[in-house]
């Protein structure tokens, strides 16, 4: 028998008392489980209580969570929760399970003000959906909440289920490595440590659709103090191609949008190969290729699903809806076939949104696959659209929210999460080009100005060393994303 260490002492009393057990559980949601976890009967045992709290204090100071206060997750994790407390004079506060409006601030005991950072204590993680809740109301209050320290992880996707909301798990033990300690211990047989573990294998569990909901209603309804991750974002989005891209984001840690203003297509393809692994739009103005084919297209195509990125043609719809869906659909350069996303001016009013709508229904096709971005504001000098005119591009947006994927803005149009927002007139060393153009820094559009993706034109293309050059781009453009999150 190995030696016992205080994890494996308190597994091991876990086990006697019976927050450990091992049979045929109806759960909550109905399902059979041949374990059930409940450290509940802990609150009447001071000792492996303590020593509970202070193997999760240790594990919040080894994972460097930076906190001014503790939460537990009612009603379980309270006592251990009160009990770190306690001892370490952290100070702490609960949530009420009962009311269920995040709107009031009684939903949270104990002082706190916004911008608090807390720490959630749970003790054991099923699929999120607990800690989720309680994080929603901390939210909803203004406090900051990234990290969950937990007891046991019964490792049915609660962790994974947690990073798509911003909050990162750190759990003491897992059940797989806390039945492996019982197995050795000779609690349980080598038949229930297998026979459990595949029945955990076989059991992943999502967060409770209620909890979603309430959490969809909260950013919505921008109750939320600050702009979500892209991860949460992309939960939160209904139009599947704006949580492609924002996945694309997390993945390739990329915020960057090329804008290849080429006249060769030569040129186009090879600055693609070239910033390809830096980006995640190309963007284009097909109207300027000189030598214009449909091989040119293909090719394209094919390196944009190798290297991963979206095309982009900046053609700026602006006519009556039946012009556009032909401008669209047919002509020479027939973009909807091609061109993942588009853009379109309001002036001309909403007709233009159904008219290019139909012409990708008209392809036979789900118009999901493809994504239009308003044009809210612009980045050259003096323009015509006035303060109001973001404003009814927002309306628009909502009523249109199956095609349209968000804006094409100086800053952002709406506090409504589930629109991207992609600002153009992008440079780090220049601040205009003498035709009208005004440039901000990555660090300024997205810091700033709340973009989520930056378009650069020739701040890369005119540079020398194009690849290297977007490398930049994106590094600067996502750590001032990264900045944001901290902030
Ligand atoms: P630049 O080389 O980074 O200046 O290129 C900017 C690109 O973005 C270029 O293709 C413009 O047509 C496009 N653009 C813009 O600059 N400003 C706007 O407000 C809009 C589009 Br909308």
């Amino acid at each position: 028998m190995s030696s016992a260490t205080p994890l494996r002492q308190l597994v091991s009393d876990c086990y006697e008392f019976k927050a450990i057990k091992f049979g045929d559980f109806v759960l909550k949601t109905g399902i059979h489980s041949p374990i059930y976890l409940d450290i509940r009967p802990m609150v009447n045992r001071p000792k492996p209580l303590k020593l509970l709290s202070e193997l999760m204090y240790e594990k919040i100071i080894a994972s460097g969570i930076g906190y001014d206060l503790i939460c537990g997750v009612p009603y379980s994790a309270l006592s251990v929760a009160s009990s770190i407390c306690v001892q370490k004079e952290v100070n702490m506060i609960t949530k009420r399970k009962e009311n269920k409006d995040y709107g009031t601030k009684q939903l949270i005991e104990g002082q706190h003000k916004p911008g608090d950072r807390v720490v959630i204590v749970e003790d054991i993680i099923s699929s999120g959906s607990s800690i989720l809740e309680t994080v929603l109301a901390l939210r909803s209050a203004g406090l900051v909440v990234t990290d969950a320290v937990v007891f046991i992880d019964r490792q049915q996707n609660g962790v994974n289920n947690m990073l798509e909301y911003g909050i990162t798990v750190h759990s003491l033990i897992d059940v797989k490595t806390a039945l492996e300690y019982l197995v050795d211990d000779q609690k349980i047989s080598e038949q229930q440590r297998s026979e459990t573990i595949a029945w955990i294998n076989a059991n992943p569990l999502r967060i409770n659709d209620e909890i979603v909901n309430e959490w969809r209603l909260l950013c919505l309804e921008n109750r939320t103090t600050k702009l979500l991750s892209y991860e949460e974002r992309s939960r939160l989005s209904t139009h599947p191609l704006t949580q492609q891209l924002l996945d694309l984001m997390v993945k390739k840690r990329s915020n960057l949008c090329v804008a290849v203003d080429l006249i060769r297509s030569q040129q186009i393809l090879e600055l693609a190969k070239e910033v390809g692994p830096a980006i995640v739009i190309l963007k284009l103005h097909i109207d300027i290729v000189e030598d214009f084919d449909h091989q040119f297209i293909e090719q394209l195509t094919a390196i944009a699903e190798e290297m991963k990125f979206f095309i982009f043609e900046d053609r700026k719809f602006a006519d009556i809806g039946q012009t556009v869906a032909l401008q669209y659909g047919k002509g020479v350069h027939r973009i909807s076939s091609w061109s993942h996303i588009v853009n379109a001016h309001l002036v001309s009013g909403p007709g233009v949104l159904e008219g290019l709508r139909s012409a990708v229904q008209q392809d036979g096709d789900s118009h999901q696959h493809r994504g239009c971005l308003l044009v809210a504001s612009m980045s050259s000098k003096d323009n015509l659209m006035n303060a109001s005119y973001p404003k009814s591009a927002y309306k628009w947006s909502q009523k249109y929210a199956d095609f349209v994927i968000g804006f094409i803005s100086q800053s952002r149009v709406s506090a409504d999460q589930r629109f991207l927002h992609m600002t153009p007139g992008v440079h780090i060393d220049v601040s205009g080009d003498g035709l009208g153009q005004q440039y901000v820094t990555p660090e300024e559009a997205i810091g700033k100005r709340g973009a989520d993706v930056v378009i650069v034109g020739r701040g890369i293309t005119g540079a020398a060393d194009p690849r290297g050059t977007a490398h930049l781009y994106r590094q600067k453009a996502y750590e001032a994303y990264v900045q944001r999150l901290s902030l």
